[in-house]
């Protein structure tokens, strides 16, 4: 008995994907909660930005289908930081034992969601406070990517590493596993950062409070279906952001 997880899906036209990524993590917290670990239950909870594209009715559907589901709805879209904080304070509010991220287009295999809430598993001995699914520790990686794309996501890591003074591989990632006291400790109304820069700010933060991460290997793939969201804009916040973080 160790509290519920919860897993938090952001979408922004996410059509395609979501129903197929609600159900295939839902089968895989099913399973790792059904011998009564975790409280045995768990949520997904679906943050949608206003999709034009119908992805928050067809979440809702799948809501009215499954009680573990919820959907939280947001008028517009403001970058996956703000998005992910508002599911972070509902997921807390409602009493989750550990917070997951997870992108909702397959670029995460929803199958590492076990290994990653083994890593924070209160029950289980030398766990750590926070998992990280991380492409830069033997086992992870990157499939489909060409050299320009992983040069600079991995020198978005090693930049963030070295500015920031931190031991962490990959920092720029967006699949994690939280105990619920390391989101209590980081003091949401304090974060500014809205893209990259919020996966790095949310960890570094973890770490400045003391508590243990780990890193988990995991291999990220390009998404299949949908349309991409990265922008220029959003690595260039996280060049001048990044920084900023140090010496607040
Ligand atoms: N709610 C919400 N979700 C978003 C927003 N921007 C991106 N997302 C979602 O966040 C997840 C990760 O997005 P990214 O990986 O940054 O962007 P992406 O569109 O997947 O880009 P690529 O990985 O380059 O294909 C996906 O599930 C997106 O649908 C946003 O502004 N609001
Ligand atoms: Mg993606």
């Amino acid at each position: 008995m160790s509290g519920e997880p919860w897993l938090i899906l952001p979408t922004y036209n996410e059509a395609e994907n979501v129903e197929r990524i609600v159900r295939a993590s839902a089968d895989v917290l099913a399973r790792a909660t059904a011998d009564g670990s975790f409280a045995g239950a768990f949520r997904v909870l679906v943050v949608d930005d206003g999709s034009p594209d119908g992805t928050g009715e067809i979440a809702d559907r799948l809501a009215a289908e499954n009680d573990s589901v919820q959907v939280l709805h947001r008028s517009e879209k403001n970058g996956i930081g703000p998005a992910y904080l508002a599911g972070f304070r509902h997921a807390l509010e409602h009493g989750a034992g550990y917070v997951m991220e997870m992108d909702s287009d397959f670029s995460h295999d929803p199958a590492d969601l076990a290994r990653l809430l083994a890593a924070v598993d209160r029950d289980a001995p030398d766990s750590a406070d926070l998992a990280l699914g991380s492409r830069y520790v033997p086992g992870g990686g990157v499939s489909d990517w060409g050299w320009l794309r992983r040069f600079v996501s991995e020198g978005g890591s090693t930049y963030s590493r070295w500015v920031l003074g931190l031991r962490v591989r990959d920092l720029t990632g967006g699949f994690k596993c939280f105990r619920r006291e390391v989101l209590e400790a980081i003091h949401f109304d304090g974060v500014r950062s809205q893209g990259y820069a919020f996966q790095v700010e949310l960890t570094y933060r973890a770490v400045r409070a003391g508590f243990r991460v780990v890193e988990v290997p995991i291999v990220f793939r390009d998404r299949q279906e949908g349309q991409s969201k990265m922008s220029w804009r959003i690595a260039a916040e996280a060049m001048w952001l990044v920084p900023l973080l140090r010496f607040r």
